[in-house]
């Protein structure tokens, strides 16, 4: 075998975020940028005699990326990598591909909900032997790897023919080319009660998914199409494209507008969802009713007992630090642990293997659960099916059934993106400064309670993140987040998290807008965001 070391420079900026490292393509294909990233992931968790998981979302570069990691595992001494057929794996597949055949970790290669294509976004993250997100230990020792890095290995071979299923030798490596639905489609029939589902398709139950031309759509054809009997046509935007068809696969209202749209119009099939680019996320919609994440993770978590996976009950529900409170107070009333970590899934991994939670949950169109150890966008879109066979209802009954219950978390958030960097970073400095002086001071008829910058220490294993986004309290339970994104390639973006409870009975049916008005009107007061940024209104707003 020909192992060719290629000497390298360091390459400035490949810091990975809150998932992974994530660039423009071009700058990922310029030269040896995918590799020395690649040799600093080998250099830190070690490839000798190791087997992986690789595959991706199926965006621009995917292809030839997986042929440059795989000759590069192999340069590595890896033993054996197990790959999606077509380089394709969706984030959650991966991670169970991993957690099943009890290997060393795996590289998804994914820029998630940011659009693809050749002017677009690639990434790539490695993920542990639990089929978790690297902690930041590991993500840190990574990105200092590549500011030193002197060379790179890789074998001189022609590429792996990824097309075809089954077993082939690249430079002493074993390559196992698998089918990316199917150990996947198999562990969803473990946890949900897939002939209840299936009866009430049969009893005219309609239902569409987007899946945006991402990864999900060879998923969810084989599950809602073929085995649930959604019927054909169910799944819209089902082929996964390298540009995503021009979309930007992020499941939320701005940019999942045509789901939107007819599951607000005429003749609106009974349930809808969508998932992003690489199928961790998902967005649910009632008939006419749109279900905010934070709200979803809440009626999962009082109703997951109904789904055969989960009729024990939960050990515990963790959500990120923005998400809102809706699920603290399920969790209240189960009598069941709570946790608030901060964004990103990686911070979930330690309750999930430690068996403190089984439920996670995020903001931003992320739930899951510990039969993976990634957020998993058809995962939730299959439970929600579950509790709508069991409970026989719509999904705004059961919205309102669980608000009247345990009351109404308002919620939005708000991004401001591509503003300077500059701009928001004095933004954020001169908040963090007025924070020990917000307490006590009454704007919009409000008082603050508290106000500080999120800091984590996760019980499991005591590590300590700091910063993590800044919290104001209200003293009647509102509350206002505002945090810079760690996804983004270009500037800052700003995002900022806006909540109200209503304890009810009455003023619960408010367009959460206008029932936030005055905390988002405290928010632009307190962070001065037209002055720092120009900016009054925001890009997206969820
Ligand atoms: C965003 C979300 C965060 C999520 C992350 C990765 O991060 O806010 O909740 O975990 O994307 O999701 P940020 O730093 O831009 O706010 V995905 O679907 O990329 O794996
Ligand atoms: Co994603």
């Amino acid at each position: 075998m020909t192992v060719q070391t290629v000497t390298t420079k360091p390459i400035a900026g490949q810091k990975p975020g809150t998932s992974g490292l994530r660039k423009k393509t071009p700058v990922f294909m310029g030269p040896h940028y995918l590799e020395n990233f690649v040799q600093s992931i080998f250099d830190v968790v070690g490839a000798q005699g190791k087997t992986f998981v690789l595959g991706g979302d199926g965006r621009y570069f995917n292809d030839r990326a997986a042929q440059v990691i795989l000759r590069m595992a192999a340069a590595n001494g890896a033993a054996r990598v197990i790959v999606g057929q077509g380089a394709i794996l969706s984030t959650p597949a991966a991670s169970h591909l991993i957690r099943l055949n009890k290997t060393d970790g795996g590289i998804i290669m994914s820029a998630s909900h940011n659009p693809g294509g050749p002017h677009e976004d690639f990434g790539v993250k490695f993920n542990m032997a639990n089929g978790g997100p690297a902690p930041e230990g590991v993500t840190e020792a990574m990105f200092q790897r590549t500011l030193t890095i002197g060379e790179y290995r890789i074998v001189a071979a022609q590429d792996v023919d990824l097309g075809r299923i089954g077993r082939s030798d690249l430079a002493g490596m074993i390559v196992d080319v698998v089918d990316p639905v199917t150990d996947y489609a198999a562990l969803m029939e473990t946890l949900f009660d897939f002939p209840a589902i299936a009866a009430m398709f049969k009893g005219g139950f309609r239902m569409r998914m987007d899946s945006m031309c991402a990864v999900t759509g060879p998923y969810a054809v084989e599950i809602l199409e073929k085995r649930l009997g959604a019927g054909k046509g169910c799944v819209v935007n089902g082929t996964p494209l390298p540009d995503f068809g021009g979309m930007h696969p992020d499941p939320n209202p701005t940019w999942a507008k045509a789901l939107m749209d007819e599951m607000f119009g005429q003749n609106a099939p009974d349930f809808g969802a969508a998932s992003d680019g690489d199928g961790d996320r998902n967005m649910v919609v009632g008939h006419g009713i749109y279900v905010s994440p934070s709200d979803s993770l809440a009626v999962l978590a009082a109703n997951a007992h109904l789904a055969p996976g989960y009729k024990a009950g939960l050990k515990g529900v963790a959500r990120s630090m923005p998400t809102s409170a809706a699920a603290d107070r399920v969790a209240d009333a189960l009598g069941i642990g709570k946790y608030e970590t901060p964004t990103g899934w990686k911070f979930f991994g330690n309750l999930l293997d430690a068996g403190r939670a089984t439920l996670c949950g995020e903001e931003s169109f992320g739930t899951g659960s510990d039969h993976v150890r990634e957020k998993d966008g058809l995962w939730a879109i299959l439970l929600w099916l579950n509790i709508l066979a069991v409970r026989k209802q719509s999904v705004a009954a059961i919205l309102a059934e669980h608000w009247a219950k345990f009351g109404r978390n308002y919620y939005s958030r708000h991004d401001f993106e591509a503003i300077a960097s500059d701009r928001a970073d004095a933004m954020i400095g001169g908040l963090r400064a007025s924070l020990p002086s917000l307490k006590g001071r009454v704007i919009e008829g409000m008082t603050i309670a508290g106000a500080d910058d999120f800091a984590y220490t996760d019980p499991v294993d005591g590590s300590v993140s700091k910063a993590q986004g800044v919290r104001i309290l209200f003293e009647d339970g509102s509350r206002i987040v505002l945090r810079l994104s760690g996804t983004g390639t270009e500037g800052a973006t700003l995002r900022l998290y806006l909540e109200r409870y209503a304890a009810g009975p009455g003023g619960l049916d408010l367009d959460p807008q206008v029932a936030l008005a005055p905390v988002i009107r405290a928010a632009h007061a307190l962070a001065g965001i037209e002055g720092f940024t120009g900016r009054t209104q925001p890009n997206v707003i969820t």
